[in-house]
């Protein structure tokens, strides 16, 4: 048998439509890594749950993620997926890392503070806690890598250091994990709307975010309508935000560089470029949305995967969260 492959773990939050933005960032890479890695996705219906959620539309995003998962060529028969509340072990040692993390280290966390203002009304223990959540998913498989995109690197240094805290408190416990992170642009893909946002699935303006179900003509309609700057030449730089955000949304469904690109529309205007990047991603889209559409008409067939993936999930996370309730020092019989 070969040697054993380096453990893998992320999750994407059931929280609404799942944007471009959240499959450049973070799914297309799980798919790039499932034969390198033993990899673990779970849908994080915990983490949802921190920002108010209709239970019925929660219900409803978990089967679609799943779904989505699959479609976009995560393998089932590869990964272990699964869904985050169906494994208990995630808030039981959540409870242990909260006693070795401090106060600050959360209420000092920018998507904590973005959050807080944006959902004012329902500031809770569990927005703040997030964090420590996430410690958890990622320490219990005791994985090397966690691809994300750029917006959660501090939870991923949280991640590192509250490993350390533990295994120097306690002994040796914990994989101190590494963020896997795309490079250059693809790690935070801006809104079409204002290219100094992040595109976000809760932004209020559906044109600043394309969805992986957004049809055809809605697709091609929101690049058309893309904020650029001013000129007309299509090209990379920094005073050109909009169009490089659109260079690198073209090169992450076209796998061309930016260079590449700047050669292709040479002498094009900006609305060339804009219909070209629409119809590539819309054409790309259409067959996952199709295998997903499929995939929701067979539930029983999406309950098995996550059925078996609960299980897989729960028989390591089990084994470390039993390592690490010994060496706290909770009695477990003799
Ligand atoms: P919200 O948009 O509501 O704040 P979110 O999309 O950031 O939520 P998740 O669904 O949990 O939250 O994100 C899943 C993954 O997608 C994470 O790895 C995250 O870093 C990545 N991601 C999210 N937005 C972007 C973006 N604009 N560009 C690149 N990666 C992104
Ligand atoms: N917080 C993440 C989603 C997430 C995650 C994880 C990512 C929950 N648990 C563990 C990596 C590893 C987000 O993207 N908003």
């Amino acid at each position: 048998m070969g040697e054993e492959k380096r453990k893998l773990f992320s999750a994407v939050q059931p929280s609404g439509a799942v944007t471009i933005g959240n499959y450049i960032g973070a799914i297309k890479n799980f798919v790039a890594l499932q034969d390198e890695f033993d990899c673990i996705y779970a849908v994080a219906d915990l983490h949802a749950i921190t920002v108010r959620q209709e239970p019925a539309a929660l219900r409803k995003n978990t089967l679609e993620l799943m779904a989505l998962f699959i479609a976009c060529g995560i393998d089932p028969e590869k990964c272990i997926l699964f869904v985050q509340s169906h494994v208990p072990a995630h808030c039981e040692l959540t409870w242990v890392l909260n006693t070795l993390t401090y106060p600050g280290e959360l209420s000092r966390m920018t998507q904590f503070k973005d959050k807080s203002a944006k959902h004012a009304d329902n500031v809770n223990m569990g927005l703040m806690d997030y964090p420590v959540l996430m410690v958890s998913d990622i320490l219990l498989y005791q994985a090397a890598v966690v691809p994300v995109g750029a917006d959660q690197k501090q939870h991923l240094e949280l991640t590192r250091d509250l490993a350390i805290r533990f295994n120097n408190r306690y002994s040796e416990t914990f994989t101190v994990p590494e963020a896997y992170i795309p490079k250059g642009s693809g790690a935070k893909i801006m809104s079409l709307a204002d290219p100094s946002r992040k595109m976000s699935k809760s932004d209020e303006n559906p044109n600043g975010y394309v969805t992986m179900s957004d049809d055809r003509d809605t697709v091609i309609r929101k690049f058309k309508r893309a904020v650029t700057d001013s000129g007309n030449e299509v090209r990379a730089a920094e005073d050109k935000p909009g169009v490089s955000n659109l260079i690198a949304i073209y090169g992450a469904f076209t796998g061309k560089s930016a260079a590449e690109i700047e050669r292709e529309f040479e002498g094009k205007g900006y609305g060339d470029f804009k219909l070209a990047v629409g119809e590539t991603v819309a054409d790309a889209l259409a067959p996952v949305q199709a295998e997903k559409a499929r995939l929701l008409k067979d539930k029983a067939y999406l309950n098995g995967v996550m059925k078996r993936g609960e299980e897989a999930a729960a028989r390591i996370a089990r084994k470390t969260l039993s390592k690490v309730y010994r060496k706290v020092g909770f009695y477990q019989g003799e």
